[in-house]
């Protein structure tokens, strides 16, 4: 349970496409990628328990800078997004309930 890259690197400002697969095979195994802001990963955690199986587990927060969806074994994402303008390392992080602990990784943005 980890995501295979626990490292992105971008460039400010970039458009990033990012595809996430879960290669999972028990039907527990649920995940996402969160990008959060820096030291928000925890908090984000947490709200994505709050919010429960009704919202994938997925909370609503200012401080999500991009989602994928909350995929079961077997699916994909990919989602584009603009990658933040500041430089710095962003954290991100599968917000399935046990998962964060060991599902992190982080983007540094230069
Ligand atoms: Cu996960």
């Amino acid at each position: 349970m980890a995501f295979d890259k626990t490292l992105l690197e971008v460039k400010a400002g970039a458009t990033v496409k990012l595809h996430l697969k879960n290669k999972a095979t028990s039907a527990a195994m649920q995940h996402d990628f969160i990008l959060v802001q820096p030291g928000k990963d925890n908090e984000v955690a947490m709200a994505g328990l709050a919010a429960g199986p009704s919202k994938d587990y997925i909370p609503e927060s200012s401080a999500i800078l991009a989602k994928t969806k909350l995929l079961k074994p077997g699916e994909e994402d990919t989602i584009t997004f603009t990658a933040p303008s500041t430089p710095g390392d962003y954290p991100y992080i599968c917000t399935f309930p046990g998962h964060y602990p060991m599902m992190k990784g982080i983007m540094k943005v230069n």
